[in-house]
Parts: structure tokens; sequence; C-alpha cells
């Protein structure tokens, strides 16, 4: 596998932190280990996540080209525009937003804290347009490209969630690298990674990384796009470019993408109450926050396969939390009570 290859510019503190739940793992019988790796405070640009990872390889090629605005997309509470207007402010770059109505939940300030409050304060052009959830290419993207180039100026394009560009996936490569290197530190080694999906270049990234040692179908997508069969052609379509380009050596096969359905629902950005309880679980045990959107749903699906006995007896089990936790404040109204 040849990752060295890409240019990296450093956006995040370095290797995320690794932390044993010890309190959950109780919790829920001790015959698990969980863990959990904190991409929600890998950087300090604006929080940081997934996304700050995954830009650590599309900032060398927009340097390089010369552009000069970032132009992404997302919902109105989207992780990603937020971390990109973070890395644009701290590369002095532009930054244009557009921000859909991916979600059916209404409350009189969704549209004014959390993500999108940041991603305001950070000077992005938020743009918000009335179009419904979908991870694909959206019109109002290319729109939004186009009024930059109109207006003289060099956009460069990010993809929902950046995975559908094609340096994508090389982000989550790199995180199944760190994790040998702190698993050799630890004197251990998972059996399992847990991480939710929606736009699919997280988990097809740690897929391609964990295949170099055997533990590609390890890594358990938790969808929470409540679109499964999408999400799970954008993975696989995601992982078998990235293992091209990283010249992986073996191929991806179709038993390699795991995606468990059964947390997504009722819709994409909306919790059930399984969501709910499990966010409220690891934080009154662990002290670590998640979100309704997409933490608190691959949670939830970690704590039912442990209850389930999904998981064999003696497993160690590493959970990616990827960093939704900045919207919790648009879903305030849920948590009025505790
Ligand atoms: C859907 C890409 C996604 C976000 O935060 O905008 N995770």
């Amino acid at each position: 596998m040849n990752l060295d290859r890409f240019p990296r510019y450093p956006l995040t503190f370095g290797p995320s932190p690794i932390q044993p739940l010890k309190r959950l793992s109780a919790h829920l019988g001790g015959k698990v280990e969980l863990y959990a790796k904190r991409e929600d405070c890998n950087s300090g640009l604006a929080f940081g996540g997934n996304k700050t990872r995954k830009l650590e390889y599309l900032i060398p090629q927009a340097l390089e080209q010369g552009c000069d605005t970032l132009v992404s997309i997302g919902g109105i509470q989207s992780n990603q525009t937020r971390q990109v207007a973070a890395v644009a402010a701290h590369l002095g770059l532009k930054c244009v937003l557009v921000q859909e109505n991916w979600v059916n939940y209404h409350d009189a300030v969704y549209d004014r804290v959390g993500n999108i409050e940041m991603s305001r304060i950070l000077g992005a052009d938020v743009r918000l347009v009335p179009d419904g959830f979908d991870i694909g290419i959206r019109p109002s993207w290319e729109d939004a490209l186009e009024s930059v180039r109109r207006a003289g100026g060099k956009p460069f394009p990010i993809p929902a969630g950046c995975s559908e560009h094609p340096l994508g996936g090389l982000g989550f490569v790199r995180f199944a690298e760190e994790v040998r290197e702190q698993e050799a530190q630890m004197g251990m080694r998972f059996d399992y990674i847990v991480v939710c999906s929606v736009t699919g270049s997280t988990q097809a990234g740690m897929v391609v990384g964990f295949a170099k040692d055997g533990r590609a179908d390890r890594v358990i997508g938790i969808d929470a796009s409540a679109k499964p069969a999408q999400t799970r052609d954008q993975i696989a379509r995601i992982a078998r470019h990235t293992a091209e380009i990283v010249e992986l050596g073996k191929p991806v096969r179709d038993h390699d993408i795991v995606l468990d359905t059964r947390y997504g629902g009722p819709e994409y950005g909306l919790p059930n109450d399984g969501t709910l309880e499990a966010i409220r679980l690891c934080a009154r045990l662990e002290g670590m926050l998640t979100d309704p959107v997409y933490e608190g749903k691959s949670m939830q699906g970690m704590i039912d396969k442990v209850r389930l006995g999904e998981f064999p007896e003696g497993s160690k089990v590493l959970y990616a939390h990827l960093g939704g936790v900045p919207a919790l404040n648009a879903y305030s109204f849920l948590f009025r009570d505790g």
C-alpha cells in the first residue's frame, strides 16, 4: 500500500486519542472491552472531526491549483460544512457553503445554532436552499461553484462529506495506519471498529486501511442515512477507487462492506428512542457526548450489538467518534428534561 505518495496538509493535532470506555463496558456485562478513538477532538479548528482528517488530503490540491474559495455542501446542521469553513479561515481562503434542508426536524433555532452558527462566525458565505436529503452530487452545489466562477473566483469543489472527491477516502486509510501504531504502543489489537456511515468515505477509507492486515470486514458500519442501499453503493465504490489509488494490492470484496441497517431510522437526522437512550447512557457513564444524527446512532448500534451478544466474548471494540456533537444545540428540545 502506498499512501505516502499523496501530499498531506496537517490540520489535526496528530494521532487522535484512544480511550477505554470502562464504565460503559462494565454496564453492558463486562464481556466485551469498548474503546473510543476521539476524532471529535482531533483538531483545534472549530472542534475538528472526521472531515478535518479527510481535508488534509484535499487541501494540497486546492493550494496547488491556486483556488481561492472552498465550496461545500451538507444539511443545515452539517459538520462537514463547519469543518470546511474552519479550514478555509485557517488558510485565508474564502468559503461558500450550500446548506440543504436535509432533516425533517422543526425547531425555531435549527438554522441558527450549532454547526451553522459556527460556520457563520467563521466567515463563510452560508446559503440555505430548500432541497431535501441526498448524498450524491447536487445541482445546488454546482450552482454555487458556477456563482464563484462568474464572480471571477476560483472555486475548489468539496462534495458532501468529502466523499465523492477522488481523494476523499485517503484520510481514513491513514486512520487505520494510526490505529496500528497505537495498537503497537498499547500492546493490543482491536477485533472490531464501529463507525457511523452516511456519505461513505469514512468507512470506505477504513475498509481499505484495515484490509492491509485482514480486518476489512471487521469495520462495522452503522447506517445513519436511513437510505442504506445508496450509502452501501457509495462505500463500495469509494473503497474500490481508494484501494486502486493507494495500490492496496488486493480486491475489496462485497462482503468487506458491512453496513448494519437497524439503527438509522426513522429518517436521516431524526433519532429514535434507542438513539436517545444511547446518547444519555454514554454521557452519564463516560462523560462522552454524542449527537442525534451520527454518533448517537453508531453508539446505539454498538451498545445493542453488545447486548445481543453479536461481538464474541473477549472482543476489543473500537468506537470511532467522528465528531457530530456541535449539532446537539439544534436538538435542545429533545433534551429539555435531560
Ligand atoms: C453528511 C456528510 C455529513 C455532514 O456532516 O455534512 N456527515
